[in-house]
């Protein structure tokens, strides 16, 4: 356990205490609740929140490592054709803090939301050994092209350990989600059991800086309606930790929304335009735009490079959402 989780669990023990307040003109008793973050802020809520303590099964998740992140799995040959293997491990007992102070239960694959990213060129067999460690069923459901007893819709996987092997030829090209599919399924995409999908063309792309953004919110009063957005999961990370690129450096970016219970978001860039593949399916953009809006599970590649240094913005053009976290900045850095 690292110091700042120990820390964290003394002081948090120490202070958390609840007291009824009477709001004015009522009579109704609220349950108020205050304790210490681990960032040191005093919070006090009238929310529903878990118990804000640090334990074995609390999440950290790092946003910078997510980013450019690509998983290729375990790589084989058989009959000429290239095999991928990963194993993916679905839990839905773990407890992340999604914002200073507000702990929320999490459902992961292989421990992270969104889970790892799967990255496989067109026509590569593309083998999944899922292990449903959960308390529920769960499966995983890919968007793509395969047979439909790999669809993870009907082969419920049943907790404690249920298993099943998804295997299927990658395609088509693009970058397409995954998430459980077990109903209610708004329920177990909200928590957390999603990620993302690449399938390259065969001889690849041409070369960039890479990165992965999954616009998600997370609705953590349980009231249909979600309390904080984001681009990978940590409202306002990128905002406080920029992400550096270079001067007149092609960026790509495989951006998807998995947002619950809004019917749109969106993906506006500051100071420049970019490319938008729809879907990522084909190699001839559809706009060249600073504005895409996207439905649920829609996504696709925006490629684009920065002429001038500096700082950029790039949020929800939805301006709620950019208030309620997702927002974040690009740090271009000139010639040295
Ligand atoms: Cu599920």
């Amino acid at each position: 356990m690292r110091p700042r989780s120990m820390m964290a669990i003394s002081v948090a023990a120490m202070a958390a205490l609840c007291m009824a307040v009477l709001l004015p003109g009522s009579t109704t008793a609220v349950v108020e609740k205050r304790f210490i973050t681990h960032s040191g802020a005093v919070i006090s809520t009238t929310g529903e929140v878990l118990d804000p303590l640090y334990t074995a099964s609390t999440v950290e998740f790092d946003p910078d490592e997510y980013l450019r992140n690509f998983e290729y799995g375990r790589v084989s040959q058989e009959d000429g054709q290239t095999i991928r293997e990963y194993t993916i491990i679905a839990r839905d007992d773990q407890v992340q803090e999604i914002s200073p102070g507000v702990f929320y239960n999490v459902w992961t694959y292989n421990g992270t939301v969104p889970g790892p990213t799967i990255r496989a060129t067109e026509g590569d067999i593309v083998r999944i050994q899922f292990i449903n460690q959960g308390s529920k069923q769960h499966t995983m459901h890919f968007h793509g092209i395969h047979p439909a007893e790999m669809d993870g819709v009907f082969e419920i996987v049943g907790p404690g350990g249920g298993q099943f092997t998804y295997e299927f030829e990658a395609g088509p090209v693009g970058v397409h989600p995954y998430h459980c599919h077990v109903m209610p399924l708004e329920e177990h995409i909200v928590h957390g059991l999603y990620g993302v999908f690449i399938v390259d063309p065969a001889g690849g792309r041409p070369a960039a800086d890479e990165m992965v953004m999954v616009l998600n919110g997370f609705d953590t009063d349980f009231d249909g309606e979600n309390n904080f957005y984001a681009a990978n999961t940590v409202p306002f990370y990128y905002q406080h930790h920029p992400i550096r690129i270079q001067q007149d450096e092609l960026v790509r970016v495989y951006a998807v929304n998995m947002v619950e219970f809004d019917p749109i978001n969106n993906f506006h860039l500051h100071g420049n335009l970019y490319y938008y593949y729809p879907t990522g399916t084909d190699t001839v953009p559809s706009h060249y735009t600073d504005m895409v809006t996207l439905s649920q599970t829609e996504r696709g590649i925006l490629e684009f490079s920065y002429s001038y240094p500096g700082q950029y913005v790039f949020h929800a053009h939805k301006v709620e959402f950019s208030e309620k976290g997702w927002v974040g900045t690009f740090l271009v850095d000139g010639p040295s």
